[in-house]
């Protein structure tokens, strides 16, 4: 009886506080979190770390799906789209960091294959079937295989929609409105760098002369309150989360600080994903603590917050529970 009283308790405080238990996917291990919220729903695109890991890197096939209404039951849709997907693509390994979003009725899967650069999805369901309405990479700015990674999207209220990714440098590009081309117009063959200064990105924390501002990967670009921020994993290895706001989408950025610091449950890399649902804020990020450690074997867990009055973003804790 006091062991059920206790359990009742637990689940009152769950409920109480709106928001499930961390991580939220404990069924696989899953990383770089990506919220969309369509129809009252959150819908998360993850990452998934294989239980297998291959040469002792991230070892990841497909992208995963999950959805909630309250944020305390998630549904999982299982694998929604892979490596398979793609024709073209004569590689195993690589599905690394996703973002999707909707425009007229149909799903935009974006995805960097390692390497391979980023390719896009598109499907008429937020859980799919994805197909690959292109037939080759959306983009690949250059032979280095780490710049081309973690792509995020956004669509402005004018319509114009934008492409953000990159690591260790930032770039961006003006989507068209089929999502699935760009303007090609503007910057270099329509891919526009964005100035990595200390000015814009923080305090210049150079590590091993590898790491010359603090950004390092994983954006999340987004709009609240006529504000343009740029979440993003910092400070190199091991990252921490930190952001920049701006007043237009493309820019100038302003460094704003850390959101989430590192701790020891944290992994090596961290990966900031955004959204307001049903009147609260939250805060989406992997640890490593369903794999009790292990950096390749990540887990998304999230937090709720609430901004200060100036929308600036206050620092969150990262909780195991
Ligand atoms: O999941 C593979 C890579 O680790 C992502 O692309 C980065 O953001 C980091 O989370």
């Amino acid at each position: 009886n006091i062991n059920k009283s206790f359990l009742l308790l637990v689940n009152l405080a769950i409920c109480i506080s709106n928001i499930a238990q961390n991580p939220i996917i404990q069924t696989h291990y899953t990383a770089d979190p990506a919220p969309l919220v369509y129809n009252n729903r959150v819908y998360l695109y993850t990452s998934h770390d294989e239980d297998q890991t291959v040469n002792n890197f991230f070892t990841m096939f497909d992208w995963r799906c999950y959805s909630s209404e309250d944020m305390v039951n998630w549904t999982d849709h299982g694998t929604i789209a892979s490596l398979k997907n793609f024709d073209w693509l004569d590689k195993k390994n690589g599905a690394w960091a996703p973002h999707c979003i909707e425009r007229n009725g149909k799903f935009y899967l974006y995805v960097p294959i390692h390497g391979e650069g980023i390719a896009v999805l598109q499907s008429d369901s937020p859980t799919g079937p994805f197909h690959d309405p292109l037939g080759h990479r959306l983009i690949v700015d250059s032979e280095n295989v780490w710049k081309d990674i973690d792509p995020t999207v956004f669509i402005d209220d004018d319509g114009q929609a934008y492409l953000y990714w990159g690591n260790p440098s930032l770039f961006y590009v003006k989507l068209n409105e089929d999502m699935i081309s760009y303007d090609r117009t503007i910057g270099k063959n329509g891919i526009v760098a964005v100035e990595m200064n200390a000015v814009s990105f923080g305090e210049n924390k150079a590590k091993n002369g590898k790491h010359l501002t603090n950004y390092t990967e994983g954006p999340w670009f987004y709009k609240r309150n006529n504000i343009y921020y740029l979440v993003y994993a910092a400070g190199g290895i091991p990252e921490y989360i930190a952001y920049s706001t701006a007043p237009t989408a493309e820019g100038p950025w302003t460094y704003q600080g850390y959101i989430m610091e590192r701790a020891p449950h944290l992994a090596f890399t961290n990966h900031p994903g955004i959204v307001d649902f049903k009147g609260n804020s939250y805060f989406f990020y992997h640890d490593q603590v369903l794999s009790g450690g292990e950096g390749f074997k990540r887990s998304v867990s999230v937090e709720q917050f609430e901004y200060n009055d100036d929308g600036s973003i206050p620092l969150i804790t990262p909780t195991k529970e």
